[in-house]
């Protein structure tokens, strides 16, 4: 399957999105966002993928909005075009990312700006080139933090540092986010492939189904408190004890020999 705006290859159980309009560094239009959502609909349960990579071709990942899009900041019915653009392509993505039965890496090889950042962040792991930065860009332009960047933000780095990134809209040097604990690592520029198809195989590799549940238990916990999240994971624990990645699990533990999942 060929795409317009992204590029899609898989191999070996790992499956690679990489954003491919290098000129607008990666500036996300209606069709792009709807070739990320096809793919992320192909991914998942059913399908023979078990890890996801999302990336950008040329020097950035990800500039958020195409702000040259027609239709998108026309002056018309302006306010009615993005909320329309919002939630008929940016929500969907951003759901299904959030609830991929896949885990999602997000090789961030550049910079990431406005809703690009927040694309980056709705991942479960952010692996960063060192020369890539963070930008919560819609302050300069006069927009409100989209993508679920203020749901997000707040809780990986605290309120302080949201509001800072938000209100400020400096850019966040990839080092730094990997301190504040933003993101997941930091690497060499020129390891940055290498590095996340590493830590896609090792993902590609686990108990796909148990990931998929623990994604899950993680997603109900914000609104849980700690009684009602008992509950989630014992609902959660049954399901994982069906699967055969469990019992190959325990076989191998008491074999003393490494697990061989299959994903089932
Ligand atoms: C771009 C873009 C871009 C088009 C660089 N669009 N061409 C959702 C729903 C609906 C509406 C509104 O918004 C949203 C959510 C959002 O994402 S709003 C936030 C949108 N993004 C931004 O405000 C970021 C805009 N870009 C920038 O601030 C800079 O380009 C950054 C800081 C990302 C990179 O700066 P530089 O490294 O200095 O590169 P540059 O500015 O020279 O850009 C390179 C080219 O890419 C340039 O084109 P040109 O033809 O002059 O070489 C830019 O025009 C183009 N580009 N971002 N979002």
């Amino acid at each position: 399957m060929s795409y317009e705006t992204i590029r899609f290859v898989s191999a070996e159980a790992v499956g690679t999105i990489t954003l491919d309009r290098p000129d607008q560094l990666n500036a996300l239009t209606r069709i792009m966002l709807g070739e990320i959502g096809e793919v992320l609909e192909k991914t998942g349960r059913g399908s023979s993928l078990r890890a996801l990579i999302l990336t950008g071709s040329g020097r950035g990942f990800c500039a958020g909005q195409d702000l040259a899009e027609p239709g998108v900041m026309d002056a018309g019915n302006r306010s009615e075009a993005i909320t329309w653009s919002l939630t008929r392509f940016y929500h969907p993505v951003i759901r299904r990312l959030k609830q991929l039965d896949v885990p999602v890496i997000a090789a961030v090889n550049g910079v990431a700006a406005g809703a690009g950042a927040n694309l980056a962040l709705a991942c479960d792991f952010v692996l960063a080139a060192r020369g890539a930065k963070f930008i919560q860009a819609f302050r300069h332009i006069g927009l409100v933090p989209d993508s679920g960047g203020t749901h997000v933000l707040p809780r990986l780095i605290g309120e302080a540092r949201a509001r800072r990134l938000m209100l400020l809209g400096e850019p966040l040097a990839a080092e730094t986010a990997e301190a504040w604990g933003m993101i997941y690592r930091c690497v060499d520029d020129q390891d940055l492939m290498a590095e996340a198809e590493a830590l896609a195989r090792q993902l590609a590799d686990g108990p796909t189904r148990a990931l998929a549940l623990t994604k899950k238990a993680l997603a109900a916990s914000p609104t849980n408190d700690l009684l009602a999240q008992l509950e989630v994971e014992a609902k959660l624990q049954r399901e994982a004890l069906a699967t055969n990645d469990w019992l190959e699990g325990l076989e191998a533990f008491r074999e003393k020999r490494p697990a061989k999942f299959e994903g089932q």
